[in-house]
């Protein structure tokens, strides 16, 4: 295994890919943006991870790491390809995964070892094992292997977890899965359980669900604390004293690439997925749960958000709450400001602290961004026209902004 190709260099294959080649494997990172090839093999690093950047630079000074726009003949091939979520059908696009594996195909000999990392429903694997077989009469399993070891790592922490955590390989059989874990012990420190190829795709499922449905649970509980005046943060502190509970927190909604995805593409598979379609709905719903909350304390004029970023500390804004809260704050008429220091690019203009909260009547907080904490109430509140703060995410002090004369509101306890 001294060869190997990483076919999609996003936010998964780079990591990965430096991963290996730190560990002096030959790695060919495959991309089909030429710009992005371009940039990686200057060294240039466009992930916003600690330690990804120095790392990016040595690999490609020691040539371990080259990238390209082809794949050529290796002896491992990883596919670490978006899978986003069709959102008419809500069924998984495999649009990216299945090019990558027609790629493989032209140069795949006796031997190969083929990994899928990206999220996908239960079955993909075995699919992309027939087709293979099909188009070029070799044996999975025999003549060539494959195995499904999903990403686990969590943007923000990324270098760090993907060399971390436990991680899970489900072969196609069991020479597939062990020659798989050979390769991932080369860089991970965590345990790594062997399966099947569909337990392992829906062990990587069930993990965002469970974070999906439990963050439901805590927006749900949102609702009702601001229903029967009681704050929804003390209450899940004190209940998560309890040995046995783990809850989750409320805010405006869940974001980034994976959770708002998940569920579905279980859901796709079976009609017995009720909990967890229901959980998506309950977080969807959450930005429209603010905006009408809004509405009944300012009537109209300028919104200033703050935090567009799908969660705090990270730029990546898909799927961001942010986003669909100024959405449904402009069709309501509202003029609405942006301010973000850490994204820098968005739909939306983005504006410095002192633009955005100008002459506005209304500053809601949607990224729990650590930056956020250190903002003066007092020299804010001289800029605004209405001194209100709506915090989703209770991220800041707001005993300090109503000393300051602000009206303050907090998701889950705004009696
Ligand atoms: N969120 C809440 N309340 C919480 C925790 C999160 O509202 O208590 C929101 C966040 O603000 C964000 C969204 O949920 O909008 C998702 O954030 P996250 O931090 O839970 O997860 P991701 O999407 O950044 O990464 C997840 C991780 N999955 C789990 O922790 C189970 C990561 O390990 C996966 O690798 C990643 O999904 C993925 O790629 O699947």
């Amino acid at each position: 295994m001294k060869k190997i190709c990483v076919l999609g260099l996003g936010f998964i294959g780079l990591p990965t890919a430096c991963m290996l080649a730190s560990k002096g494997k030959k790695v060919i990172g495959v991309d089909i943006e030429r710009k992005k090839v371009e940039l990686i093999n200057k060294g240039e690093c466009y992930i916003k991870e600690a330690r990804m950047e120095k790392l990016l630079k040595n690999v490609i000074n020691s040539k371990n790491l080259i990238a390209k726009t082809k794949v050529e003949k290796a002896d491992v091939f990883i596919i670490c390809t978006p899978t986003p979520l069709d959102k008419k059908t809500k069924k998984c696009n495999l649009n990216y995964v299945k090019p990558a594996v027609k790629m493989i195909l032209n140069v795949l000999e006796k031997g190969n070892l083929v990994i899928l990392e990206s999220t996908v429903p239960i079955g993909t694997t075995e699919n992309i094992a027939k087709f293979l077989e099909k188009k070029t009469g070799l044996k999975a399993g025999k003549d060539f292997f494959i195995a499904y070891c999903p990403e686990r790592a969590i943007p923000g922490n990324l270098l760090y977890e993907i060399q971390n955590n436990d991680r899970i390989i489900g072969g196609i059989n069991k020479d597939s899965a062990e020659m798989t874990k050979k390769l991932y012990e080369t860089f991970v420190n965590g345990n790594i359980y062997l399966t099947d190829s569909k337990t392992a795709e829906m062990t990587k499922l069930v993990e965002n669900i469970f974070r999906d449905v439990n963050i439901a649970l805590a927006n749900e509980l949102a609702k009702i604390c601001d229903e029967v005046k009681l704050n929804v943060w003390d209450v899940i502190e004190l209940a998560n004293k309890h040995p046995r509970v783990n809850l989750h927190k409320p805010g405006p909604g869940v974001g980034g690439h994976c959770l708002p995805f998940d569920a579905w593409f279980l859901a796709e598979k079976t009609k017995q997925a009720n909990i967890i379609t229901l959980a998506r709905k309950i977080n969807d719903s959450m930005a429209e749960y603010i905006v009408n909350k809004i509405r009944k304390i300012v009537r109209k004029g300028k919104i200033s958000i703050l935090g567009v970023a799908y969660k705090g500390n990270v730029n990546d804004t898909r799927e961001s709450p942010g986003k669909k809260i100024i959405k449904l704050l402009k069709e309501k008429g509202y003029e609405v400001s942006v301010y973000d220091p850490i994204v820098s690019n968005f739909e939306y203009k983005l504006n410095n602290l002192k633009d955005a909260v100008k002459n506005s009547s209304c500053i809601i907080i949607v990224a729990d961004h650590e930056i956020f904490k250190a903002i003066d109430p007092k020299e804010i509140g001289k800029l605004m026209k209405e001194k209100i703060i709506f915090d989703t995410k209770n991220c800041i002090d707001l005993e300090k902004w109503r000393k300051e004369g602000f009206r303050t509101i907090l998701l889950g306890a705004s009696y």
